[in-house]
Formats: structure tokens, C-alpha cells, sequence
């Protein structure tokens, strides 16, 4: 069986450990997000690709859910002497090797799809992934405080300012003229179906949707969601945040008419929310335990959306 993954960073690296454990022998391509990148120290950092190959290839922090597990901070120690920031992005040093070994191969004129296949020639992540894109789009949130009305970078209002600013709009800059990352399209066109796991909707998904032609693609399949929302509150994260800043009700079933019946076919959401899980415009609804409590649990999500999909497939 041919799956395709459109993946943001901790629920989606966490439910891609649940599908791979509850369909061993699937063909599993995972499209990451890569509008949360950002250049830091002179190096390139992809958050949702790294946080997808650590988890799967075995060197996450397993409560972080990002960055790498055992980790030392002596770089980070030996900047901050120096007074050379930003101090409000924790980087490993063991972490920063990636990024070292990621920008002189993106310097040396790698596309950023052949950087992260060599990346994870070592992790072996058990499945294929591609960036969205291998063009630079970066997500950038337009907030206003005392410091005035102005554009940050995505992380630093995500991890310095903890989305407590709230976003004017949020901007996905460069997404109209990028170009799916090569595999990309062939690979959706191929699945037998197209999950999309409980990511970030508005950052993470919506970024991968927003980059022309994926969208479309992805459309034209048998698409099952799995709600990051569970009674009307992110599970992690501050998915809440994201999506009031385009207007959308932080509930499982406003995320599902936000995606909409011509991208989704069927949706999972929360027995939190089974009372309002009547079909939505066509879109099959089914209640069960969304919470990824171990990796039996996050399994049995993963099997359920799966077990959709073949109900749901023509
Ligand atoms: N998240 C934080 O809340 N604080 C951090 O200092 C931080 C550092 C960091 C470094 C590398 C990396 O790959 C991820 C990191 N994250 C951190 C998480 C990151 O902001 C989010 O995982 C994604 O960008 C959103 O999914």
C-alpha cells in the first residue's frame, strides 16, 4: 500500500510512528513542512524535517518532541559568552551538526531534497522524506505591541514570544512561487491514499497545501484527517493561536470545514467531540480516543484512518 504523509513537526513526527508500526510493509512518503525553516548562526534549520527523521530514526527528545535526546549546550554556552544570539532558540550541539552538515551541502549547491535524503541516509527513518518544496518559503506572523505593527519570523513568535502576541495574519512568504520538491506530485499521484496526521492545520498542513499544485494533487485522493483538536483545545502546541489569527474556531470540526470536502474525505475526530460527529458536507466523520498516549495507541489512530480510507476509497 502506497501512503502519503503531509507532515508538520511533533503530532505528525508521533502519528508517522503509529502508522509505520500498524502498516509495516506500506510504501510510506512523508512531505514535510518547511515554511518554519530559518537561518541561524549562519546555518539552516528545518524544524518539522528534523523533528520527522530524529523521531523516526530513533534520536528524538522524546518529551521535547524536537531537538536531539542526550544532548550537551556548550556551542549554545560558548555563543552566549560571546553575546551572540538569539538565546531564545535552544540548539544542541549534537543538533547543530545536522544544520552544519545541511548548509555546506545547501552551500555546495544541493538541493534541499537531495540535503535531506543524504541526512537521512544515516537516520533511516523507515520512510521517504521529501521537503515540500526546495524553494525557500518561510512563514512569517505580522503581530503589533508596543514595538509597533511588524513581521517576525514564524519561531520567533512561536518560541520567544509563545504565540501570546496575537497574529494579525500569518504569511507563508515565498509559498506562491515555489515549486513541489521533485517525488512530490508523482509521489501523491501514486498513493493509494493521502493522510493527513494531527500536525499543526494552519502552519504546518496549510503551509504544505499552499505551495501551488500539492493542493490539487492531494485533492484528486482519498484523503483522511485526524483532528489535532480534541475538545475544542490543541492537544499541544498552539494550534489555537493559528487559527484564530485566520478566523477559524479552534474545534475538531471547524479544522475539517476549513480543510474542506474537496480536500477531505473522511475525518477523525476525538470521542470528546463524538456528539457533533455527523457527516460534515460529505465529509465522513468517525469518533475514537485521538489521544497519542504510547505507540499501541497512536497504532490504533493510524489503523482507524487507514480502515477509512479503504471504506472510503472508490
Ligand atoms: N521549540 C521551543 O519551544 N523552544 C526552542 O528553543 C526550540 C528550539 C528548536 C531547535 C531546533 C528544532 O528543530 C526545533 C526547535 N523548537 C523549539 C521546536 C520548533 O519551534 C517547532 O517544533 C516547530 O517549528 C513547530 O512545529
Amino acid at each position: 500500500m502506497r501512503i502519503v504523509a503531509l507532515a508538520g513537526g511533533i503530532g505528525g513526527a508521533r502519528f508517522l510512528r503509529g502508522l509505520l508500526h500498524t502498516a509495516p510493509e506500506a510504501d510510506i512518503t512523508v512531505v514535510g513542512n518547511t515554511g518554519d525553516d530559518i537561518s541561524l548562526f549562519g546555518l539552516r534549520i528545518c524544524p518539522d524535517l528534523d523533528t520527522v527523521m530524529y523521531t523516526l530514526g530513533g534520536g528524538i527528545n522524546e518529551e521535547q518532541g524536537w531537538g536531539r535526546a542526550d544532548e550537551t549546550f556548550t556551542l549554545r554556552e560558548e555563543l552566549a559568552a560571546y553575546e551572540v544570539g538569539p538565546s531564545w532558540f535552544t540548539l544542541g550541539d549534537r543538533d547543530f551538526a545536522t544544520h552544519i552538515v545541511r548548509t555546506q551541502m545547501l552551500d555546495a549547491g544541493y538541493p534541499l531534497s537531495a540535503v535531506t535524503e543524504a541526512l537521512c541516509d544515516r537516520w533511516r527513518p523507515g520512510v521517504r522524506l521529501l521537503p515540500m518544496t526546495d524553494d525557500r518559503v518561510e512563514t512569517h506572523v505580522v503581530i503589533e505591541d508596543d514595538a509597533g505593527k511588524r513581521a517576525v519570523h514564524f519561531q520567533e513568535w512561536w518560541v520567544r514570544l509563545h504565540a501570546g502576541t496575537p497574529a494579525q495574519s500569518i504569511a507563508a512568504v515565498g509559498a506562491e512561487d515555489a515549486k513541489p520538491a521533485p517525488g512530490v506530485l508523482e509521489a501523491i499521484e501514486a498513493a493509494d491514499l493521502v493522510v493527513l496526521p494531527p500536525s499543526n492545520p494552519v502552519v504546518s498542513i496549510g503551509t504544505i497545501l499552499a505551495v501551488p499544485g500539492i493542493r490539487a494533487a492531494v485533492a484528486a485522493k482519498t484523503v483522511v484527517g485526524v483532528s489535532p483538536i480534541i475538545g475544542g483545545a490543541p492537544v499541544r502546541g498552539m494550534a489555537d493561536a493559528c487559527l484564530t489569527a485566520i478566523g477559524v474556531e479552534t474545534s475538531a470540526r471547524a479544522v475539517a470545514a476549513h480543510y474542506g470536502p474537496d480536500l477531505l474525505d473522511g475525518w477523525l475526530v476525538d470521542t470528546a467531540d463524538g456528539a457533533t460527529a455527523g457527516d460534515l458536507d460529505g465529509i465522513a466523520v468517525r469518533a475514537r480516543p485521538l489521544l497519542m498516549t504510547d505507540l499501541e495507541a497512536t497504532a490504533d489512530i493510524a489503523r482507524a484512518a487507514l480502515d477509512l480510507a479503504g471504506e472510503l476509497r472508490p
